[in-house]
C-alpha cells in the first residue's frame, strides 16, 4: 500500500466503523453531506480543521523537538506582514480600544545561545475578537507584523491584550458546535511564528493566566508553558528554536 492508500482507507474504515457503531441513519447520512457541502460553500474548511484537527497533527508532529513549546497556526495568520521599525508597535487605529500590553524577552537556540536578528511574525485579534483580513470592521493590516530581535536576541513590541475569539455562530461549523452543545470559544491568545537562519520556525501562541476559556479552548491548543501573566501591562517570554 502506498501512503495515500494507507491514510486513505484508515479514515473511510474509522467513518464505516461509526456509521455501524452507532446506527446511523439514512436521515443523518443526508444531514452530514449537506453539512460537508455547506462548510465548502462557507469557505470554513481552513476554521473547521485548524479548530478540531490542526493540534492533534502539530502534537504528533512536534513531540520531542528540542526548544520552546509550539501549537497550532490557525486559519488567520497572512504571511505578507510588514517588517516594522524600532521601536516596535503593532499597526493600530486611532482610537484602538483595549489594555495596553508589552511583549518582550529573548530568542535563543535550544542551548541558550541568543539569535541576533531572529524575527518575530506576530497576529492576534482586537479587544473584540476579531481579526484584520478576515473580519470586515477592521482595516487591513491591523494587528499583524514582523518585529526583529536586536544583537544580543532581545525583543520588545507594544500592543494591546486580544479578547477571547469565538467561531462565527451563523455558518456551519458554529451550528455544528450549537447541536453538540459545546462552546464555541477560545481563549484570548497572541499568534507568533520566531524564526532565525538555520533553526525550525517556532509556530505558536500565548495565552494569559486567568483568561475564559483557558480550560476549555475548542481548538484544544493551550498548553501549560505558553500560559502568561501580565505584570503591570508587561509580559516577558524567551523564545528557544530547535535547530533546522
Ligand atoms: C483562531 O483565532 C485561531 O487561532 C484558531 C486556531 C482557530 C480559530 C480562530
Ligand atoms: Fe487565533
Amino acid at each position: 500500500m502506498n501512503r495515500a492508500e494507507t491514510v486513505v482507507s484508515a479514515m473511510l474504515d474509522a467513518i464505516r466503523g461509526v456509521i455501524v457503531e452507532h446506527d446511523v441513519t439514512y436521515e443523518e447520512y443526508a444531514i452530514a453531506k449537506q453539512w460537508l457541502m455547506d462548510v465548502g460553500e462557507a469557505g470554513e474548511w481552513p476554521l473547521f480543521l485548524d479548530v478540531f484537527v490542526e493540534t492533534t497533527v502539530e502534537r504528533n508532529a512536534f513531540r520531542g523537538r528540542a526548544g520552546s513549546a509550539g501549537t497550532i497556526l490557525g486559519p488567520y495568520h497572512l504571511p505578507d506582514a510588514p517588517v516594522l521599525d524600532a521601536p516596535f508597535e503593532l499597526p493600530r487605529r486611532p482610537d484602538e480600544q483595549g489594555e495596553p500590553l508589552t511583549l518582550s524577552g529573548r530568542v535563543t537556540d535550544a542551548e541558550g545561545t541568543p539569535l541576533a536578528g531572529a524575527v518575530l511574525d506576530v497576529w492576534h485579534a482586537d479587544a473584540e475578537g476579531f481579526y484584520s483580513g478576515f473580519h470586515p470592521d477592521l482595516p487591513p493590516g491591523i494587528f499583524r507584523g514582523k518585529v526583529i530581535a536586536d544583537a544580543e536576541g532581545r525583543y520588545e513590541v507594544n500592543t494591546i491584550l486580544p479578547a477571547p475569539y469565538t467561531i462565527p455562530h451563523e455558518g456551519p461549523t458554529g451550528a455544528m458546535v450549537a447541536a453538540c452543545e459545546w462552546h464555541p470559544w477560545r481563549p484570548a491568545h497572541i499568534h507568533l511564528i520566531v524564526d532565525a537562519p538555520g533553526h525550525e520556525p517556532l509556530i505558536t501562541q500565548l495565552f494569559f493566566e486567568g483568561s475564559d476559556y483557558l480550560d476549555g479552548d475548542v481548538a484544544g491548543a493551550v498548553k501549560e508553558d505558553l500560559v502568561v501573566r501580565p505584570v503591570g501591562g508587561r509580559v516577558e517570554y524567551d523564545f528557544a528554536l530547535a535547530p533546522a
